[in-house]
């Protein structure tokens, strides 16, 4: 197994670095050192053919201008905070009004669009790259100087382990996801609707029409958000259900894990016969199926339109400090904020 260092061109007159984990299969995970960003992940069909299976750029220049968050670290907090703020121990904070007068995932200048320092790791079964920055006291609004490592480790089962560590000075808010936008049937030849999705989640949370949590927690049963027993994201594209037609026609929703590191979410397509298994010790995923994709830009020569790829977020909940009933993301000086995710490729 190995790691390849390659430039990936300047921004801001800052040298950027992309690195490429292989493994003895030949798969192949490259992420850039701007927004932690995963650019390309290779996986082999049931034909064993190694396909790119994420939406991603060849140039930095292009994540600048158009990327919706494509691949990249969410943070400080993945999601929206309603208002764009919050009181924490009697303090009010104000953040970036960054989606319909609401904040949303970090801000102007959230994880995603920072340099992040790159260190790699190479052992017999598995390679990482690991990530660090140290995010200070006020930045995008949070209090405390807030110190994140984000490792990206690929093994030889086909499996990229995603895991965050980090540590705060002060009282802060802390909700991290990686926003991977994933199509399995290789090279971006079909859309997601055909994609099959199982996930073990009884609940999800209704949201309102800026995609707000309203504080309800929603019964998935005879839904379109019913996905205990497998089915099409196509189903909640047609679906007559408010909350899928809000979602702009699909899904944009946290949903709650009834089960953690246990196969949870299982994503396959049965044409290319790949399956993405993601486990997590998050207590949601949002699936967001690219509904406000609507284009004017194209990922390596295909343009781009919804539903084109789809986001799995394990994470906590959004706007959880505005609802008491909502486990907490609160960080205080001296616990460490962890957290895993591991997605695995393999095949029907
Ligand atoms: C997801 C969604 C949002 C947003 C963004 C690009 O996480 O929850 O609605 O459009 O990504």
């Amino acid at each position: 197994m190995k790691i390849l260092q390659e430039p990936f061109g300047e921004l801001k007159g800052q040298a950027i670095t992309a690195y490429t984990m292989v493994n003895n299969q030949g798969m192949e995970v490259t992420a850039i050192d701007y927004g932690c960003i995963i650019t390309k992940i290779t996986a082999p069909d049931r034909n064993g053919t190694f396909e790119n299976v994420v939406l991603g750029f060849d140039t930095v220049d292009e994540y600048a201008l158009h990327s919706p968050y494509f691949g990249a670290v969410v943070g400080r907090f993945a999601g929206r905070i309603a208002g764009a703020e919050f009181e924490l121990e009697g303090k009010k904070y104000l953040l970036a009004k960054n989606d319909n007068g609401n904040h949303l995932h970090g801000g102007l200048q959230g994880f995603d669009k920072i340099v992040w320092a790159a260190e790699t790791v190479e052992k017999a079964d598995a390679v990482s790259v690991v990530f660090s920055y140290l995010s200070k006291d006020g930045e995008e609004g949070y209090p405390g100087n807030f110190d994140l490592k984000v490792t990206y480790t690929l093994t030889d089962d086909n499996e990229l382990q995603v895991s965050y560590t980090g540590e705060t000075d002060q009282t802060t808010l802390v909700n991290v996801t990686n926003h991977s936008y994933f199509n399995l049937s290789g090279e971006l030849k079909r859309d997601i609707l055909n994609h099959q999705l199982t996930l073990k989640s009884d609940q999800f949370l209704e949201l309102d029409p800026h995609l707000i949590p309203t504080g309800e927690f929603l019964s998935v049963e005879n839904t379109a958000f019913d996905f205990r027993n497998g089915r099409k994201i196509i189903d909640g594209v047609q679906a007559e259900h408010p909350q899928n037609i809000l979602a702009g026609k699909g899904y944009d929703h946290p949903f709650l894990l009834t089960e953690n590191q246990g196969g949870e979410i299982v994503l396959e397509d049965e044409e290319s016969g790949r399956v993405l298994t993601v486990e997590t010790d998050q207590l949601a995923v949002v699936l967001y199926t690219g509904s406000q994709m609507t284009g004017g830009y194209s990922v390596r020569g295909v343009p781009v339109r919804r539903y084109l790829g789809l986001c799995l977020e394990t994470q906590g909940l959004p706007d959880s400090i505005h609802h008491a009933h909502f486990p907490s993301s609160i960080l205080k000086k001296g616990e460490t904020f962890e957290s895993m995710t591991k997605y695995r490729f393999g095949v029907l």
